[in-house]
């Protein structure tokens, strides 16, 4: 486990909390400006930034602006090791649980090993877990794996308990970017149940109502993208629907 964890630390605070997630791509400079203070004024936990497959190199600028007007920590949700950029916080570093792709279990990680050693941020072992969600997703796709199916909870439950077995620190479950449903709820609870690492949930939640039921069911973590980059004023109140839970 990495000697320095600010970022684990907050992660496993124990209050719900909510992050939005930059995909590079779809974002003009002028665009991450005003998501980075939408961002701020609504309080959110975290920036994600990243993507399964991004075509620009521009993280430098975007990180800068990101942590210019929002003060939450920017973390590195990368979907290959060309998006290793040294101005984040933190890396969470996939490794892809749900999949039997030897590359996105270890072997992209051997390869990009040397330049994590010698960066400063924090780094965050993450079980990624993909679950199905109707339609083949960008990042089922681009891994060459296959997601867990929707209705098999048992599956899901064990698989997280393995990676919480093996020291990773942190479980993600994503029913991919844009899914057409989010992760079941059923699903979410007997995960949750069987961790004590906190557990990240994503894809395709679009309002405030999903984002709420997530998290009461156990996501310590909501990540939202596809919904905010079509409707920045969003972010406030999916940010305020999970954070509500801490209040009630
Ligand atoms: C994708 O979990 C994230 O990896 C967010 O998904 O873009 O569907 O919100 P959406």
């Amino acid at each position: 486990m990495p000697g320095n964890s600010i970022l684990l630390n907050k992660f496993a605070n124990g209050k719900k909390k909510f992050a939005p997630l930059v995909d590079p791509d779809k974002f003009s400079l002028s665009g991450i400006r005003g998501f980075a203070r939408s961002s701020e004024k609504a309080g959110v936990d975290f920036i994600f930034y990243g993507g399964s497959l991004v075509k620009e190199n521009n993280h430098h600028k975007y990180i800068s602006v990101l942590k210019e007007h929002c003060s939450a920590p920017v973390i590195l949700f990368p979907g290959n090791q060309l998006m290793i950029a040294e101005d984040a916080d933190g890396i969470l570093l996939l490794s892809l649980i749900s999949g039997r792709n030897a590359e996105m279990l270890i072997g992209r990680h051997v390869v990009a090993a040397p330049f994590l050693k010698r960066c400063r941020f924090e780094i965050l072992p993450t079980g990624y877990m993909l679950i199905e969600n109707g339609h083949p997703t960008a990042v089922s796709y681009m891994s060459n794996t296959t997601p867990i199916p929707a209705g098999q909870d048992d599956i899901a439950m064990c698989t997280a308990i393995a990676g919480e077995l093996l020291g990773l620190q942190l479980i993600y479950m994503d029913a991919g970017s844009g899914a057409e449903s989010p992760v079941r709820l059923p699903m979410i609870k007997k995960v949750k149940q069987s961790l004590t690492i906190p557990l990240i949930i994503g894809g395709g939640i679009r309002t405030a109502t999903q984002a709420r039921d997530a998290a009461r069911s156990g996501a310590d973590v909501v990540v939202v993208g596809n919904a905010i980059e079509k409707d920045p004023s969003l972010i406030h109140e999916l940010c305020e629907a999970v954070h509500s839970l801490d209040k009630s």
